[in-house]
């Protein structure tokens, strides 16, 4: 007797039917957000790292960047803007990108789509409906809703240490990450970005770490590394490299030094992969703040080096610039230690998801993560994987059709398994090699 799982899918309506289904219903594993437990402190308390409801959705970054675009600086002075309260910032943005101007952009559109999946009418022309309405929502609850609706199974943060008022909250409570939706991220950028301060910083912490790695310098790191780790039962460690990272790097002595005597070991002995995100270039127009940031083209051959030098590390990889991500597949061909993922930030636009997912299951198959949200509000899981999964399942489709028409016999078994590996067992896997 032939099972559902067995069903053979042979016409393309078929498959696409099949195929969009099972993207939807296949929970997801985000590998890489900037949300946090409700121990952090929710928004709006000052300080609560946790942002959620409709306030933060509206000043996500990426929208204060377009909404400069429509009222230039010239007019608002960027000091004039960031005087202003989260409320007054978040209808200034949408009275000029959501009611004066049609809200088309990527950033824009997902609002819309948060609001329309959240069952609200995303064509109020003010806020406050919305806001009355989550005024009535309990952050906890609430992020069990966003999970549900996004069909997210796990939330992975972001956790910088070297950033103070996160460092604090850690050491005040031991168990603000105890949240069994989410999983904590060792995240390190000083320590390459800049190692003479990050060895400072070090110090004044109590780990002897010397800029010129004289003295106890590599163990004083590695105790640091490790004390992190355990402390955060961090996942993995992951760095935004600038887009000049070079490996090896005679311009970057220090870091090079970090990386190959102190990090790399520690991942090794751990059996933790380290995260490179290559190719943000920070605070091009400072005055924006996160807003301000940009990409420039980077270089492969670091990613390459680093494979081949350290065949026991494991290499989650993601690069920024679009140019980057064909040289990028072709050095995943060659290193089975190396994991691409995501259409990281600037990437993360239906246009370019759809390339990149294209050319990298047709030079790396089912191998690869090809999406994380990168959510910095809660909400946003819901826009970021509705507009993903759709785009994923319509690249699958293609793809699919194209198999079955060399010849294999496609069923629902075989499309369920690579859609879990894709979205959740191919991360896991990789953790756990
Ligand atoms: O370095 C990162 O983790 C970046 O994703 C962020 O810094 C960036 O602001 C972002 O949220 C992009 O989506
Ligand atoms: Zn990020």
């Amino acid at each position: 007797m032939t099972t559902h799982a067995d069903r053979l899918l042979l016409e393309r309506p078929v498959i696409e039917a099949a195929v969009h289904r099972i993207v939807a219903d296949q929970p997801v594993t985000d590998l890489h957000t900037h949300c946090y437990t409700p121990r952090f402190g929710a928004s709006p308390t000052p300080g609560g790292l946790l942002l959620w409801g409709i306030d933060e959705l509206v000043t996500y970054h990426y929208l204060v960047a377009e909404v400069y675009r429509v009222v230039p600086a010239t007019e608002l002075p960027y000091e004039k803007f960031w005087a202003m309260s989260k409320i007054q910032q978040a209808d200034h943005i949408w009275k000029h990108l959501f009611v004066e101007n049609t809200p088309i952009s990527e950033a824009c559109r997902g609002v819309l789509t948060t609001l329309k999946l959240l069952g609200l009418d995303p064509n109020e022309k003010t806020l406050e409906p919305y806001r009355r309405w989550f005024s009535q929502q309990n952050p906890s609850d609430y992020i069990d809703r966003v999970m549900q609706i996004a069909n997210v199974d796990s939330i992975t943060m972001t956790n910088p240490v070297f950033d103070d008022a996160e460092r604090a909250i850690w050491e005040r409570d031991p168990k603000v990450g105890d949240d069994p939706r989410f999983t904590a991220v060792l995240r390190i950028d000083p320590l390459v970005r800049d190692w003479p301060g990050a060895a400072a910083k070090l110090r004044s912490w109590g780990f002897d770490a010397r800029e010129d790695f004289s003295g106890k310098t590599v163990e004083e790191v590695r105790r640091f590394l490790r004390r992190w780790l355990d402390y955060m039962k961090a996942i993995y460690v992951a760095m935004s490299l600038p887009p000049e990272f070079k490996f090896p790097d005679p311009n970057n002595v220090g870091g090079e030094r970090f990386i190959r005597e102190c990090l790399l070991p520690v991942c090794a002995e751990r059996g933790l992969p380290w995260a490179m995100m290559i190719g943000s270039k920070l605070r091009v127009n400072p005055p924006l703040g996160d807003a301000g940031d940009m990409v420039a083209k980077a270089d492969v051959q670091a990613v390459v080096n680093l494979c081949r030098e350290f065949p026991r590390n494991k290499f989650l990889v993601t690069m920024l610039a679009r140019e980057n991500q064909h040289e990028l597949c072709v050095a995943a061909r060659k290193f089975g230690n190396m994991l691409v993922f995501g259409c990281w930030w600037f990437l993360n636009n239906p246009v370019l998801i759809e390339e990149m997912t294209r050319m990298r299951l047709e030079l790396l198959g089912t191998t690869i993560v090809p999406q994380h949200s990168d959510a910095r509000v809660l909400d946003q899981l819901i826009y970021k994987w509705d507009h993903s999964r759709k785009i994923i399942a319509k690249v699958l489709t293609d793809k699919y059709a194209d198999t079955v028409a060399a010849g294999f016999r496609l069923t629902e078994a075989h499309v369920r398994r690579d859609v879990a590996k894709l979205l959740r067992e191919n991360f896991r896997a990789f953790l756990a090699r």
